[in-house]
């Protein structure tokens, strides 16, 4: 692609945007919320719905930064605070090229409900940029970091909106964030979570999500009296940070998970994913994850063109329970049909929204143990509260203190969505639960912090 081609290509991916994922997004809120709206007129003359549904403000600004061959780069910045009635603002950054408001829009929005169900003083925000740190030098990553906070710092805070990481913002953009913040204020302060642990980072914020997603599965499946992992068959997709940490948690519960996925293919390893090697691969080396086949030959790779026509490899392997931790809309109705076809009992969201609403209503039709993204990847922000705590108190808690915390947070969390929908005639449909429950604790603190 010429430059010219790529900067028009640019230009429509950020002014055209034909995003749907809001929508879809707030479509399926709505549909949960309907019970409660009609039982209780009090949320209509609030106007909740209204005000949930939009902004309290949304900023995109303009990153300039130079790369490691002098040239000079442009991307687009943005931060969307959703809602504050809960506590400060709170939500991840996403640096992807796929990165446009509308995106950020539909990750916002579902942080409100997701926040609200951890039971945590905290709001709902999201932000990112169309910035690819993929490929980039350290150094690049560290100039991109810095222009964007040049810009950021004016609107975030630890009493005012506090972000953290999200897809490809880890540990090393972090650091490089706070580092300019803190050069900008003069300020030493808790203002971004998903810090490293030796400037104020909180011990097991890198595994909160993954391990939060399967404490979760792990009540649900109680809840449904299919207790435990044990010798459990799993599918994850993603090799990231969420995926890698379902893994890691699933085996120590006794299961075995065969898969894993970056956006160039699929890994089925059939004697159990080896997380050394993918760690190794992913978290230390960031390279593709064909490179699994150099050491395990009797790994089989399926790279993304040769994924079945609509659907996605990860989702053919036959599994009991399934993880999808990479991104939105990434099991579709086909792959929904393939878990069905294939005995699956369980489907447990680590990434945002990755099942497509049709997906949904497989499982719905099907029985299948659904735990909804809101819920069941509520352990990351969780974990993110702890350590704006932590910051607060100038404390350091031990590995085993926030891990505890977040097991009971995310078992407490499934209680929560599991007796609400009980309560709202949608017994077994968590979807409606964690909507239900999500919305009424934020739509109360609205109406009770007036207008
Ligand atoms: P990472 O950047 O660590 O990993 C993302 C993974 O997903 C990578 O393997 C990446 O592939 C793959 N991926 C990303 N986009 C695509 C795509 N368009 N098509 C195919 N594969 C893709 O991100 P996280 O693990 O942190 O995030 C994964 C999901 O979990 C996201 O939906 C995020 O919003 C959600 N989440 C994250 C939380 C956290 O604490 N980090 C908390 C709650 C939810 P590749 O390696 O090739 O880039
Ligand atoms: O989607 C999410 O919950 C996150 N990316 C984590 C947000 C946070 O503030 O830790």
């Amino acid at each position: 692609m010429s430059i010219s081609d790529e900067t028009i290509e640019k230009i429509r991916r950020t002014n055209c945007q034909t995003d749907n994922t809001f929508f879809q997004a707030v479509e399926e809120v709505l549909v949960s919320l309907k019970p409660i709206l009609e039982s209780d007129p009090i949320y209509e003359r609030h106007a909740i719905v209204e005000r949930l549904t939009t902004p309290d403000r949304e900023f995109k600004f303009k990153v300039v930064w130079m790369d490691d061959n002098q040239k000079i780069m442009v991307n687009n910045g943005y931060r969307v605070q959703f809602n504050n009635a809960l506590g400060p603002y709170k939500g991840g950054l996403r640096f992807h090229p796929s990165v446009n408001s509308g995106i950020l829009k539909f990750l916002g929005f579902e942080q409100i409900f997701k926040n609200s169900l951890t039971g945590l003083p905290i709001g709902g925000a999201k932000g990112g940029s169309d910035f690819d740190p993929k490929g980039k030098s350290d150094f690049e990553v560290m100039k991109f970091c810095s222009a964007y906070m040049t810009e950021l710092h004016k609107h975030i805070g630890p009493r005012i909106d506090v972000p953290a990481g999200d897809i490809g913002v880890g540990a090393r953009e972090i650091g490089y964030l706070f580092g300019e913040y803190k050069k900008i204020t003069s300020s030493y302060e808790g203002v971004l979570t998903g810090k490293p642990f030796m400037f104020g980072g909180s011990l097991m914020r890198p595994e909160a999500t993954g391990y939060g997603c399967v404490y979760f599965t792990d009540e649900m499946l109680k809840y449904a009296g299919k207790d435990g992992f044990e010798g459990r068959i799993c599918a994850v997709s993603g090799a990231g940070n969420v995926a890698i940490h379902t893994i890691e948690k699933l085996y120590k519960l006794g299961a075995k998970p065969v898969t894993c996925s970056d956006s160039g293919g699929t890994i089925y390893d059939p004697r159990g994913i080896d997380l050394d090697t993918l760690k190794d691969i992913k978290l230390k080396k960031r390279e593709s994850l064909i490179k699994y086949l150099d050491t395990h030959s009797e790994a089989i790779y399926t790279p993304v063109e040769e994924y079945p026509e609509g659907g996605h490899e990860v989702w053919q392997i036959p599994c009991e329970c399934a993880f999808p931790c990479a991104t939105q809309n990434e099991l579709t109705e086909i792959d929904a049909k393939t878990l069905v076809e294939n005995g699956c009992i369980s489907v447990s969201e680590g990434a945002n929204m990755p099942s497509t609403p049709e997906a949904i209503e497989v499982f719905k039709e099907n029985d299948i143990l659904f735990a909804p993204a809101k819920a069941a990847n509520a352990g990351g922000v969780a974990v993110s509260e702890f350590e704006m705590s932590q910051n607060a108190g100038m404390e350091k808690w031990t590995y085993e203190k926030v891990e505890s915390m977040l097991e009971t947070t995310m078992r407490q969390i499934c209680k929560r969505v599991h007796l609400t929908a009980q309560e709202y005639g949608v017994a077994g449909n968590y979807v409606d639960g964690a909507n239900i429950a999500g919305f009424k604790r934020v739509a109360d603190a609205m109406i009770a912090e007036g207008i």
